[in-house]
């Protein structure tokens, strides 16, 4: 390297050839052989036989990324939706075209069983995790196919919440199928025309119910994201006898339906348009017309909200996957254009402060991933029957953190790391641009910072206080792991005074109007999500084969 760099010096500009820029293009190899972090954690909490089969499938995984899959999810980029409502005859046929690249991507997510691998639970309560690593390698390289596959994944949890009942089984089986014929996916339509937020009052569709017992639906849904989806959940109001509904949340039923017939014709259902996003274009978002769409009721008439707010903590997970997934790739890429790149006459990985600028991402990224290591140990535990009421309570409480603190970080860290490559973070055709874009909806999508701030104070409520017991306790425990390890003090003392703080606004708030705690609840959050990931990073600094890495991470 520094013979590079003195011959690169010596060189004079009109003797250059304009290839030398092609030589600092970053390239990262196996994605997971690359994850120091990822590797550690595996290594720690894994038991020694899983660890085994899983590192040989995400190593195997990482090599398919590498050559097969990011170039699909370029193309994916490169080949946006194309709706064509009519046919050259004049005959309406609302088709969503997608092409090829995106189609081949559901048929890689079946075989590489992206959401079988939850199911089927071959590693008890690790399988969950080992679905969420595959897919965290995969979020960031997959040409938007990560959002239908949240939504798939969301599905399938709701069906299984039900007990998967019969009329359900053989569409629970495709959603979680590993053959590429029979792999369904689904939608997730809850946005109305009057907004997504505010679901109870947004939503105006009513069901019809048939003699056949099964339903017509009649509405507008604004937002339908991958819209090229098999199935799909909705919301609905059920109309009476008399055919009025009733308003509010309890007014509100769930219903599957398929989004088209064996024959591939549309289920009553029109499409509008396809919308014009910011990003996330290789995926096909329409607003949709139902005008009698056939759907099964398939939650008690009533408990709609309660029974997709499955779906939406998983779809929130699969955020936060996203959110770290994106941050991964940028410092990954960021730290490899540091090796490559010269600039005041050294490369940029001998320039302190650029590397204190990506240690600082890395220090947020590491949080951000403990945290959805966190989420998804719990989840499998709660999955295999092990987690207890704490283990629920917790994991309630830090799915909405989580996902609203992530969300806002992958947006911030994305954008530093665009800096870091100077004007060529700006270039579209260096790929890097698509990333902010798509990384932009993550804080917007799947609820907004303050909605899920409010469904943080929707925890604490429903559990009476006690979550936040839980949680305190919980972030003692992993600090009290670091007693030994002096190097770590000086961390653990902060962590323990923001945990101080924390209680001690607890205590003010109570006495204080129900208004306060909603203005602090974002701030609140926010502590409740700096917190946890700092006791997490302790936590992983203070095994006994801690890297300098993690103790660096942790004393930030
Ligand atoms: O669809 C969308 C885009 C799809 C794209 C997905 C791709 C993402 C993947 C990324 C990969 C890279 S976006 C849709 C966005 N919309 C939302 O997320 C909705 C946001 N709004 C909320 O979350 C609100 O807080 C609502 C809708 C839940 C509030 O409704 P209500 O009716 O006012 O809520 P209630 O009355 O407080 O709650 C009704 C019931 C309660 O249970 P019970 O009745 O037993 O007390 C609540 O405890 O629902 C329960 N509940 C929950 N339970 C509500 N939220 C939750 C929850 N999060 N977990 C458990």
């Amino acid at each position: 390297e520094e013979k590079q760099v003195s011959e690169e010096l010596k060189m004079p500009l009109a003797g250059r050839e304009t290839e030398t820029l092609f030589r600092e293009q970053p390239k990262t190899g196996n994605q997971y052989l690359e994850d120091a972090l990822l590797r550690s954690y595996l290594k720690t909490h894994l038991p020694p036989q899983v660890l085994e089969e899983v590192s040989q499938d995400l190593e195997r995984f990482g090599n398919r990324l590498l050559t097969k899959i990011i170039p699909l999810g370029w193309e994916c980029e490169l080949k946006p939706p194309v709706f064509q409502q009519y046919d050259a005859w004049g005959q309406r046929v609302d088709r969503i075209v997608t092409c090829s690249a995106w189609r081949r991507m559901k048929e890689v997510a079946a075989e590489e069983g992206l959401i079988a691998e939850a199911y089927e639970r071959r590693y008890s309560n690790w399988s969950r995790l080992h679905q969420a690593v595959k897919l965290y390698l995969f979020s960031s390289a997959s040409g938007g196919f990560s959002c239908p596959l949240a939504m798939t994944d969301g599905a399938a949890k709701v069906i299984e919440s039900l007990g998967t009942p019969a009329s359900l089984k053989s569409a629970f089986d495709r959603l979680t199928s590993r053959d590429p014929k029979k792999f369904w996916t689904s939608g997730q339509w809850m946005t109305e025309r009057r907004g997504g937020s505010d679901v109870a009052n947004g939503t105006e569709t009513v069901a019809r119910k048939q003699p056949d017992g099964t339903y017509h639906l009649y509405g507008f849904k604004w937002f339908t994201s991958a819209a090229d989806s098999d199935v799909t959940l909705t919301l609905a109001r059920v109309a009476d006898a008399e055919g009025q509904v009733k308003q509010g949340s309890s007014g509100l039923s769930l219903f599957f339906l398929k989004v088209r017939d064996e024959e591939g014709k549309l289920n009553s259902i029109q499409v509008q348009r396809l919308k014009d996003k910011l990003g996330t274009r290789q995926m096909a978002t329409a607003e949709l017309w139902l005008d009698g769409a056939k759907a099964e009721l398939i939650s008690t008439e009533g408990r709609g909200v309660a029974s997709i707010s499955n779906m939406l903590n998983i779809t929130r997970i699969h955020n936060v996957i996203g959110a770290v997934s994106y941050m991964r790739r940028m410092i990954s890429l960021s730290r490899e254009y540091a090796c490559r790149r010269v600039a005041f006459g050294k490369l940029l990985k001998d320039h302190p402060l650029h590397m204190q600028t990506i240690a600082r991402m890395e220090v947020q990224t590491r949080g951000a991933f403990l945290l959805l290591m966190e989420i998804v140990r719990l989840l499998g535990l709660a999955e295999t029957n092990m987690a207890s009421e704490q283990d629920q309570l917790l994991m309630r409480l830090l799915i909405p953190v989580a996902k609203l603190y992530t969300g806002k970080q992958a947006s911030a860290v994305v954008v530093e790391a665009m800096e870091s490559f100077g004007g060529q973070g700006y270039m579209e055709d260096t790929g890097l641009p698509v990333i902010i874009r798509d990384t932009l909806v993550l804080s917007i999508w799947e609820g907004t910072t303050n909605i899920l701030s409010l469904d943080v104070l929707r925890s604490l409520t429903k559990s009476q206080g006690e979550v936040m017991a839980v949680f305190f306790s919980a972030v003692q425990k992993k600090l009290e792991l670091a007693s030994s390890r002096a190097e770590l003090d000086p961390a653990v003392k902060r962590t323990r005074a923001a945990v101080g703080s924390l209680a001690g606004f607890l205590r003010a708030a109570g006495s204080q109007p129900a208004a306060t705690m909603e203005l602090a609840a974002r701030d609140f959050s926010y502590a409740l999500a700096r917190i946890y990931a700092g006791a997490l990073l302790i936590e992983h600094a203070a095994r006994p084969d801690a890297s300098p890495a993690d103790v660096s991470a942790a004393q930030r």
